[in-house]
């Protein structure tokens, strides 16, 4: 089923890893896959702008159909293959609430996140005030806050909606991943650590894990001080 699939990817994209994951909760492995370079500019290869005009990454494709943005095609996987793997989207009223809920706020906060890590890549040399920064920093700190506080609500060893795995893990969980791959400190938010900790074992998570993470595990240290 999944050789009719095809993901182009980037290493260590938040939104390429939810596409990645959700592949991988379905069942839906071996499909054709191809990991292109950020800094060799190759998602503005023709062969993306083909599929995906934005240029960006990820780039999916199912049979004819194209699903570039991570969030549509996330849903679009769950949908399509309802009664295959893990069901990412649950019954429970209150819990299906709770996953549209963070699954958006998800967006906030990568956003969030892109401000302080990506200044520099997003900011012009001539444009950058450290003041700006310093405020962007204090966004990313108050959004850090919210996270916390949900996971605390929620109790220990416990998923964003609830007890069970759904779409707003797969879309929230390589954002928290990539604020630790940035140095946040475990210990000053430690609802967070704990949420890292539990899921990074999930195979799912696991098996899609950004490959230059791997090779080089040690990431940088950007975050130590938010
Ligand atoms: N809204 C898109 C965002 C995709 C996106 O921003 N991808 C980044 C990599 S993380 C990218 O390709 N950036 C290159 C560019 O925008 O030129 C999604 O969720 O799929």
């Amino acid at each position: 089923m999944a050789q009719d699939m095809t993901l182009l990817w980037g290493s260590g994209s938040p939104p390429c890893w939810r596409v990645m994951i959700a592949l991988e909760e379905k069942d839906l492995q071996g499909y054709n896959q191809k990991l292109l370079s950020f800094e060799k500019n190759e998602h503005k290869s023709q062969e993306v702008l083909d599929l995906n005009p934005r240029g960006q990454l990820p780039t999916f494709k199912h049979g004819d159909i194209i699903v570039n943005e991570s969030y549509a095609a996330c849903f679009y996987l769950e949908s399509q293959f309802k009664s295959q793997g893990n069901k990412l989207i649950p019954d429970s009223q209150t819990e299906q609430a709770l996953m549209y809920q963070r699954m958006f706020e998800g967006s906030t906060f990568y956003d969030k996140l892109n401000t302080v890590i990506y200044y520099e890549w997003y900011v012009p040399e001539g444009e950058r005030h450290d003041s700006a920064l310093t405020r962007n920093k204090e966004a990313l700190t108050t959004e850090l806050k919210l996270w916390e506080g949900y996971l605390q609500k929620l109790g220990s060893n416990t998923c964003l909606a609830g007890p069970t795995f759904s779409l707003a893990d797969v879309i929230v969980f390589p954002t928290v991943a990539t604020l630790f791959r940035f140095g946040m400190s475990a210990e000053r938010y430690p609802n967070l650590g704990a949420y890292y900790a539990l899921l990074k074992e999930r195979p799912s998570i696991k098996a899609s894990w950004p490959p230059h993470w791997l090779e080089n595990p040690k990431g940088q240290d950007t975050l130590k001080d938010i």
